[in-house]
């Protein structure tokens, strides 16, 4: 393969890059703009691809999740959100209780997921004291159920508002039961960027302090990027440049998942969405340049079940969860998946369509159900994914 692509790339400068993935070589910033403007996609694909099999051979992960959005009210007015409304607004939103969160919590009761996603809007009233009660009691109630909740958003504002540091405050979440943390929030670090689609709320150097914080503490966390609006290639190698640099000082970062704009209902309308080819890049640069990253996930509610499956070959090794019809971040900024929701049948099956084997996972990449050969059941009592045509193939 190595002898093929020498022979084959003419430019010398990809040439070289190529050499460098091959012997395990970390990429530089100007390596990976390079790549993003001159590299072709079959090309990207074929890099991304070899170093994906070679961290996790024909291993595709899932895991079975639901996601809970306390509220969709907020204070903050980033122009790429859709699915917020503001508080002179608010009856057009929703504001859930603890006890009506609790409620979601319980309908769960008797089934098999293994994570809850919790994340929403930044409003007064959920405080530090409301995520500790809520924390809490989703433990009392099903201590095994992971809790991966909240971002350097919600953390920075309720720390302020609670007058306590960021260590203090994040000693108490995870006290209270706060396991791990998503990657969202971060959108794109440059400073300019970031105070035109997400002013006011935390900085990029605060999401970093957070992270890191949170990692000293020997707990693990997600990244984000959000590209695809006003940002250019440039500012998205700063982007996962800083994220790097961060893994290199902690490796407390699990999955990187960048987050395709979706241009429906919210102030950046006006913006046409990329061109699939382009999402493609975007996986395989981010596999190639986040070399200290295991796992570079697709969320599929976000780009749709055909796009996951493409960008397995495309350096990605994660396609995120069931959901269960529980996120309407995207559904309300346009996803071509309104209702997203994937039986553990249907993601395996998504996953077995293009010859990877699917493993569940939780929310840590312990194995809980490697797929391959297995029969079964599953939540919703479809027999096993044996009898379906795709396995007949
Ligand atoms: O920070 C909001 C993004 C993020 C839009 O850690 C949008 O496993 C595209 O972080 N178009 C929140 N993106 C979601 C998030 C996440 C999702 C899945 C898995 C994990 C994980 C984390 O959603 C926000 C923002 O970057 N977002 N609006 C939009 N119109
Ligand atoms: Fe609020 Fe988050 Fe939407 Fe920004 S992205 S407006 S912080 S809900």
């Amino acid at each position: 393969m190595k002898a093929i692509l020498d022979n084959n790339i003419k430019d010398g400068r990809l040439k070289t890059i190529a050499r460098k993935v091959f012997d395990s070589e970390r990429l530089s910033e100007s390596d990976g703009l390079y790549l993003f403007e001159h590299g072709s996609l079959a090309l990207l694909g074929i890099l991304a691809n070899h170093d994906r099999q070679r961290r996790h051979g024909d291993t595709t992960y899932f895991n079975r999740n639901f996601h809970i959005e306390p509220t969709n009210v907020c204070l903050y007015t980033c122009t790429f959100c859709s699915y917020s409304r503001l508080i002179k607004k608010r009856e057009q939103g929703w504001e859930y209780s603890l006890a009506e969160i609790m409620d979601i919590v319980k309908k769960y009761d008797g089934q098999p997921v293994t994570e809850v996603h919790i994340v929403g809007g930044v409003l007064p009233q959920y405080d530090v004291k409301f995520y500790v009660d809520l924390f809490k009691a989703i433990k009392s109630h099903r201590p095994e159920l992971h809790i991966k909740a909240l971002t350097p958003v919600e953390f920075h504002y309720i720390f302020k508002k609670a007058k306590i540091s960021y260590k203090e405050g994040l000693e108490i979440l995870a006290e209270a039961g706060l396991d791990s943390v998503p990657g969202g929030g971060a959108e794109i670090f440059d400073e300019k960027i970031r105070s035109e689609i997400a002013g006011g709320k935390c900085s990029s150097d605060q999401w970093i302090e957070l992270h890191e914080i949170w990692h000293n503490m020997g707990k693990r966390s997600n990244a984000t990027m959000l590209y695809g609006h006003i940002e250019n290639y440039s500012h998205r190698i700063d982007h996962m440049s800083r994220l790097r640099q961060l893994q290199d000082r902690t490796g407390g970062f699990q999955t990187f998942i960048p987050l395709k704009f979706r241009n429906q209902g919210n102030q950046l309308s006006h913006l046409p969405e990329l061109p699939a080819h382009e999402d493609l890049k975007n996986y395989a640069v981010s596999r190639l340049f986040m070399d200290n990253f295991e796992h570079i996930k697709a969320y599929w509610p976000m780009i749709g079940r055909q796009m996951a499956q493409l960008s397995l070959n495309f350096g990605v090794d994660d396609i995120d969860g069931t959901i269960d019809d529980t996120t309407k971040i995207y559904s309300m900024a346009g996803s071509e998946e309104q209702s997203p929701a994937l039986s553990t049948s249907q993601l395996v099956n998504l996953i077995r369509e293009v010859k990877r084997v699917p493993i569940e996972r939780d929310t840590l990449y312990n194995v809980i159900t490697d797929f391959e050969g297995v029969e079964f059941e599953d939540e919703h009592g479809i027999k096993g994914y044996m009898s379906l045509p795709v396995i007949n193939n």
